[in-house]
């Protein structure tokens, strides 16, 4: 028998009941009722508050018939036994008399009732994930139906009518065909073996290597629910600062542990492949890709991680980045080597992901143009189970940068997009910053690879270039954390994550407006004011730390808090060298009288960067070195217009503080007050931001903060000299 770690949180549904007691009634309201402390998430299943609407549900939804002992099609039934018993408050059984209407679940394999709706046609559409939901009315009963061409979108169909009954919307003449348009969605943990994680705010690793395999926590389960929950299908486990010892056998016995965990929810699991592992663990002298014993070494290793975990989804690389080891250390290129390990793995149905997030001090070009540089001539060279994994923006996940260049300059080479759910620049634990608008706007935006319409999104979706493959991956910002995420606004971005990648083309607002309701409340006054709060966040947080265009402003190292005096020991890690501060103006010039970045774009996006006329504020000093006195659109100086960014910023994060407060009452007090600590702590983070860069930025601008604007509280010297976070796993700062 498993055994539960020690200290294991209980599960998040009651424990597995008998049998044949499953097989008579949804046991869902026998859960114990929890504390509302945020490891439930989205998933909390409170009973549905609008009387008129339970009573809807009520009538619709008198039993349950999803047959079938299929582990997923288990979990799916055990799910809606978790959720339709809380939210209708009541047992719903499983066996239904005549007449009853009933909620009918399966494949037209699992149920013979789903295989005689004559669905075939529709389902086709669905491909092997999506699901239909549809009212039907069937041998003179009502019944409301989910159906999928497999489990998992049995499973996924489940999920998404609890979604909607949690965020109380109508179920009557329901219609709903969904399907994701990407079909590789990904979270990409950056998880050590030790359990510590780079850029996680929220505890230690998940992955509890000394216990597994023979311990497998219940938050393993929990994790694969939460996902499936909101379609991620694949989980890379560990860092792409990669370690080779998961490659051994000790550690693929525990991977395999955790596959058998996610597999019923659909989820695959992915490992970071160290590149010089051939040395460390086959005590071989070299990893050339193009060594015929390395590459022997490699196949043979795929072959016992297939062994182990049937559905292995395939590697992760990172080479030739930031001291990690690669190709071109045997004068071989990124194709050479994604190649070597693609082979390896295609017997098996494998893919690799190879990270064009590549950069060196000793190119003495722009660090943004590397990328493009080294990957854009490869086009064409991958074989066809090598994506390329390209980083949103043309730098590192900083609070905003344009979309890079590399989106729609690959057409024969499919690219996954990575973005960071962990904020690591974006002020990560206590800000509020909710990123789905930042996603969106890399989504949406127009690349024109292909004339106008050649959306990010489309790049990603196959449909521009006919990518044969698909995929978007976020980094992860789960830890061992009471809240999962270091706090319950994280979670937004977990959740918008997957709702994104499921479908880019929904709102940031709905996605706001759904997270909100399942996670605190339906509550129309919290609901109105939380989402303006969350809309509005990531322009505050671009505001207050890097505005009009600024980027790379953080501290050296863990990037918590301002130092853009600071010198991280090369140049293109420190912050002078990217806002190119003098005593006439400040920013980088990257048009064609400086690094000539823009030319890695199509032309009518290049022109629009390139012209003061036409490229937007918001990327002005990402492209363009601007003068001190000079007028924006505004009329306002730079100078002025710069200081009044870093004000909004700020008066956004106290207005924050405020409005929070006024909610009081509306959510339980453990949550309530653990967001107010953390907007109270934004806003003085705020400020700190604010005014360092201000007094900084002034040493070359001479010139006075406007009136009417606050005087920055402490002097340059004394924020040159402040050290924090005290500790990088729990920023903060108690000396601003
Ligand atoms: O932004 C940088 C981070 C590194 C990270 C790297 C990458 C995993 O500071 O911690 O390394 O990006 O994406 O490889």
């Amino acid at each position: 028998m498993r055994r539960r770690s020690s200290g294991a949180r209980a599960p998040l549904r009651p424990p597995r009941g008998r049998v044949a007691l499953l097989a008579l009634f949804l046991l869902a309201a026998a859960a114990p009722a929890r504390a509302e402390d945020g490891h439930s998430l989205w998933l909390r299943y409170p009973r549905v508050s609008d009387a008129a609407r339970l009573r809807e549900y009520r009538s619709a939804i008198a039993c349950v018939r999803l047959e079938g002992q299929a582990p997923t099609l288990r979990a799916a039934r055990e799910e809606l036994s978790l959720g339709l018993g809380g939210l209708l408050g009541r047992v719903v059984p499983l066996a239904c008399p005549a007449g009853a209407p009933a909620l009918v679940a399966g494949t037209p394999a699992s149920s013979a009732l789903v295989a005689s709706l004559g669905l075939g046609a529709d389902l086709r559409a669905l491909g092997d994930e999506g699901f239909l939901i549809r009212m039907v009315v069937t041998g003179g009963r009502r019944a409301l139906v989910i159906a999928a061409n497999r489990d998992v979108g049995v499973l996924y169909g489940v999920f998404d009518l609890l979604r909607r009954l949690q965020t109380q919307s109508s179920i009557a003449n329901l219609r709903v065909a969904s399907a994701p348009r990407l079909r590789l969605r990904l979270l990409d943990h950056w998880d050590n073996l030790d359990r510590t994680v780079e850029r996680g705010y929220a505890g230690s690793s998940l992955w509890d290597w000394a216990a597994l395999p023979g311990t497998l926590s219940p938050r393993y389960r929990d994790y694969a629910r939460a996902n499936a929950s909101i379609g991620i299908n694949g989980a890379v486990l560990t860092n792409v600062n990669a370690n080779a010892t998961v490659l051994t056998p000790a550690y693929l016995a525990k991977v395999a542990a955790l596959a058998g965990v996610f597999r019923p929810y659909g989820i695959q699991v992915y490992l970071t492949a160290r590149f010089s592992a051939p040395i460390e663990l086959g005590g071989m002298k070299t990893a050339d890709p193009l060594d015929p014993a390395v590459r022997a070494w490699w196949k043979a290793k795929a072959d016992e991680i297939y062994r182990y975990v049937p559905d292995f989804g395939g590697f992760l690389v990172k080479a030739n980045s930031e001291g990690q080891p690669g190709p071109q250390d045997y004068h071989r290129s990124h194709a050479d080597g994604a190649n070597m390990l693609a082979d390896a793995v295609a017997p098996h149905g494998g893919i690799v992901m190879w990270r064009a997030f590549v950069y060196s001090a000793g190119v003495p070009t722009d660090r943004i143009r590397q990328a493009y540089d080294e990957f854009h001539p490869l086009d064409g060279a991958f074989r066809p189970n090598v994506m390329v994994q390209v980083k949103n923006g043309p730098l590192d996940f900083q609070p905003r940068e344009p979309f890079s260049p590399l989106f729609g300059g690959m057409p024969k080479t499919p690219l996954v997009m990575e973005l960071q759910v962990t904020k690591e620049y974006l002020g990560q634990r206590n800000s509020l910053a909710f990123l789905a608008p930042m996603w969106k706007e890399v989504l949406d935006a127009d690349t024109y690879a292909r004339g106008p319409g050649s959306t990010v999104a489309r790049v990603l979706d196959g449909t521009l270039h006919g990518y044969a493959r698909t995929g978007i991956a976020g980094v992860a910002n789960i830890g061992d954390d009471t809240t999962w995420c270091g706090s319950d606004f994280n979670q937004a971005n977990w959740y918008a994550f997957g709702r994104l990648a499921w479908n880019p083309g929904l709102t940031s607002v709905q996605i706001a407006d759904e997270w909100i309701r399942m996670t605190f409340t339906n509550d129309p006054s919290f609901l109105e004011a939380v989402e303006a709060m969350m809309m509005g966040s990531r322009e505050e947080a671009v505001n207050y730390m890097t505005p009009l265009g600024l980027a790379h402003q953080m501290a050296t190292g863990h990037h918590f808090g301002p130092a853009p005096w600071a010198w991280a020991g090369r140049a293109d890690w420190s912050p002078p060298y990217f806002a190119r501060a003098d005593t006439l103006g400040i920013g980088f010039d990257r048009t064609a009288s400086g690094s000539d970045a823009v030319a890695q774009y199509f032309p009518p996006v290049a022109a629009r960067f390139a012209s003061r006329d036409s490229i937007p504020d918001a990327f002005l000093l990402f492209f363009h070195h601007v003068g001190w006195h000079e007028r924006l659109r505004s009329g306002r100086t730079l100078w002025d217009e710069l200081v009044r960014r870093y004000d909004a910023g700020v008066a956004t994060a106290r207005a924050n503080v405020r409005i929070w407060e006024g909610l009081r009452g509306k959510i339980d007090t453990v949550r309530f007050d653990r967001a107010s600590a953390n907007l109270t702590a934004e806003a003085a983070e705020a400020r700190w931001w604010r005014d360092a860069s201000i007094l900084y930025f002034q040493t070359f601008s001479r010139m006075p903060i406007p009136m009417g604007h606050e005087r920055p509280a402490h002097t340059l010297d004394y924020y040159e000299t402040l050290r924090c976070p005290a500790n990088p796993r729990r920023p903060s700062c108690d000396g601003i």
